[in-house]
């Protein structure tokens, strides 16, 4: 089989390197298909998801030895050399993933005086202590007994009484943020106590609380409001707390996944699960039960020298990484009534999203017919799958063309409808974008609001005029909203990918096929960032550590997706340059020899700053469509 048109040019040619690449690319990524017809890539994070993963099932009294002895394996071959975790691949050690870490080891039956354990202890009291861990790892050891309750902030239940109008009601949260806040109302709300039989005194530093903000200022005012709801906590309205618990639980009820998830991503399924145990269901309640045997299908086990580990994915991908191996086979030049093409997009269509969900609260006149991330997720489907999904479909040569056309049809009107009235999209709701959540003590772990992206908004752009809507208002607004948030450098923040090479790899396409000239000076501007960011060896990198520290914007080790983001946008100028030349040619020189790449480092961005995300299979689509688009256009 021959992916690519021949070329005409001499065996000596340098391009025949790139063809043979590209070919074992292909063939690579042909191999990962899944018989029904998708993609799906390991979704890597941090150990934390894998600590609470023993924490739930030790608060649920179904904690198994060997699930035990396999995730503590998992989690100890994690450890750094100075003993730390970190988040992210080559990060720092980080305070609160070290501390759930050693506890879950402590539950697994690690000693303390260990070496290992005594390196992150020391670190832990180091940075401060379990008093300056995250809120989330806070309640996790309140659960046990390790943390008072009354020192973590107060978020009740009568939460999910505040009208849509109202500043802080439940849909004006991200809905990540909703999914997890609403069943951890119930949970704080009966601060339930399981003893374990050790202590973490060794995690203590003795720090004081900090002081409260100043009292003109949005978190002095949330530090003061937080005690009085500690007081009203202690003697709530009896019939408005059970009023409100059981409406909470409804909606939690009303929100579960056809696979047992909540949306989908581990913390709303597994305090979603806590909450309902604690409002009383049984395990062998069919909410409860669903759940649990849900998370048996997000956890891989793998054979190692020291014995299997088990690990969990907080998340699952296989709707984005089909579009995106789909694109990556047609940008190859594979042909468009291709039968693995064709199989894929038959999936797809198949998991369209046909109901309505919680984006309809801001957008009801709106019809449903949008795609999530995940195999299951209809309650949240979001507009950068909707995008890439279409950009996919599109470019099929399907049996059953009528078909394709209306599901793109759909598609294409709800992103319309889910634009925010600033002309950007968020990923999961339109008009995301009210700050006082932010500023409440019980969000310090990232992203609580979905405001308008550059990648989403990009993705939305390039697909609008790929159907033919580049002179619509949408798609209008869209590039004006667009060309306004380019940095001064002439680059684009990535909120779901790492990072300014995420953004103006998805921008840069995005306005030149919304019929901006290379010459527009976004543009340049843009192409000039990229070339002044190569790496001396052809390729790109940029490190997780650019979300807080500027310095490394642009800058780190190269990487396969990341170089491949950045030939994307030289490439979508039309223009050859030097600098796309030596980017195809790292590319071509670190393939490995099955045709894939090495890709240790995370590219992918859950929240900016706080949760990272190692997609495995980008390395495997994204060098695919940089190569394809190169001999495309040469
Ligand atoms: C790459 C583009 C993706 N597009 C859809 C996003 C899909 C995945 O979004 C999420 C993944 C997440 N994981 N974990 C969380 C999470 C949230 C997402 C998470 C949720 C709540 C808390 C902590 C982590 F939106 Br609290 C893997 C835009």
């Amino acid at each position: 089989m021959t992916a690519v048109s021949s070329s005409s040019a001499m065996s000596t040619d340098p391009s025949d390197d790139v063809e043979a690449a590209l070919e074992r690319g292909v063939a690579h990524l042909r191999s990962l298909q899944n018989p029904a017809g998708w993609w799906k890539g390991e979704l890597e994070t941090n150990v934390t998801i894998d600590a609470e993963d023993l924490l739930l099932r030790q608060f649920l009294g179904i904690r198994g030895d060997q699930e035990t002895a396999e995730t503590a394996r998992w989690i100890r071959s994690r450890q750094r050399p100075d003993g730390t975790w970190a988040t992210y691949y080559g990060g720092p050690g980080d305070l609160s993933t070290t501390a759930e870490a050693w506890v879950a080891l402590r539950l697994a039956g690690d000693e303390p005086q260990a070496a290992h354990m005594l390196a992150a202890a020391e670190f832990v009291r180091d940075q401060g202590g379990i008093e300056r861990c995250r809120v989330f790892t806070r309640i996790w050891l309140a659960l046990f007994g390790l943390w008072s309750w009354d020192e973590l902030p107060v978020m009740p239940p009568e939460l999910i009484f505040l009208p849509r109008w109202a500043p802080l009601n439940i849909y004006n949260w991200g809905c990540w943020a909703r999914q997890t806040i609403v069943p951890l109302t119930i949970v704080g709300a009966a601060r339930p106590i399981r003893p374990v039989p050790f202590g973490i005194e060794e995690l203590r530093s003795g720090a004081e609380a900090l002081p409260l903000a100043p009292a003109r200022t949005w978190e002095g005012a949330f530090g003061r409001l937080d005690r009085v709801l500690h007081r009203y906590s202690r003697r709530p309205i009896r019939w408005l707390r059970r009023l409100a618990t059981t409406k909470a639980t409804e909606w939690i009820l009303a929100h579960q996944e056809s696979d047992g998830s909540w949306g989908g991503i581990q913390p709303p399924w597994v305090y979603s699960l806590l909450a309902l145990h604690l409002v009383g269901y049984p395990l062998d309640h069919p909410a409860v039960r669903a759940g649990l045997d849900g998370l048996e299908a997000f956890i891989v086990r793998a054979e190692t020298r020291d014995g299997v580990v088990r690990r969990v994915e907080a998340c699952q991908s296989p709707v984005w990484d089909t579009a995106l191996a789909m694109t990556a086979l047609l940008d190859a030049g594979v042909p468009p009534d291709d039968q693995d093409l064709v199989q894929a997009a038959d999936w797809l269509l198949a998991a369209e999203i046909d109901v309505t969900g919680d984006w309809a609260v801001r957008r009801p006149d709106l019809d449903p017919g949008g795609w999530a991330f995940e195999f299951a997720n209809d309650g949240y489907p979001d507009t950068d799958d909707t995008a890439e999904v279409v950009l996919a479909l599109r470019r099929c040569e399907h049996a059953a063309p009528d078909r394709v056309r209306a599901a793109v049809e759909r598609g294409t009107t709800w992103l319309c409808g889910m634009q925010s009235s600033d002309g950007g999209w968020g990923a999961f709701d339109a008009d995301n974008t009210h700050l006082l959540a932010t500023k409440l003590p019980f969000c310090d772990f990232g992203a609580v609001i979905d405001p308008p992206s550059a990648d989403v908004t990009a993705h939305i752009v390039e697909m609008l005029a790929a159907v033919g809507l580049r002179d619509s208002e949408a798609c209008r607004a869209g590039v004006r909203w667009l060309v306004q948030v380019q940095d001064t450098n002439g680059s684009w923040f990535g909120r779901w990918g790492t990072n300014h090479l995420y953004g103006t790899g998805a921008v840069v396409p995005a306005l030149i096929a919304a019929g901006l000239p290379a010459s527009d000076p976004a543009i340049g501007d843009a192409v000039r960032w990229l070339e002044e960011h190569q790496n001396s060896d052809g390729g790109w990198g940029e490190d997780v550590r650019s979300y807080r520290d500027s310095s490394w914007i642009g800058e780190g080790a190269s990487t396969a997706s990341q170089t491949a983001w950045a030939l994307l946008a030289l490439e979508a100028t039309g223009q050859r340059s030097s600098a796309a030349e030596r980017g195809v040619q790292w590319l071509v020189d670190t393939q490995r020899p099955d045709g894939s790449w090495d890709e240790p480092q995370y590219t992918g961005t859950g929240f900016p700053g706080y949760f990272y995300i190692n997609y495995h299979l980008y390395r495997a689509v994204f060098p695919i469509s940089a190569l394809g688009r190169y001999l495309g256009v040469r």
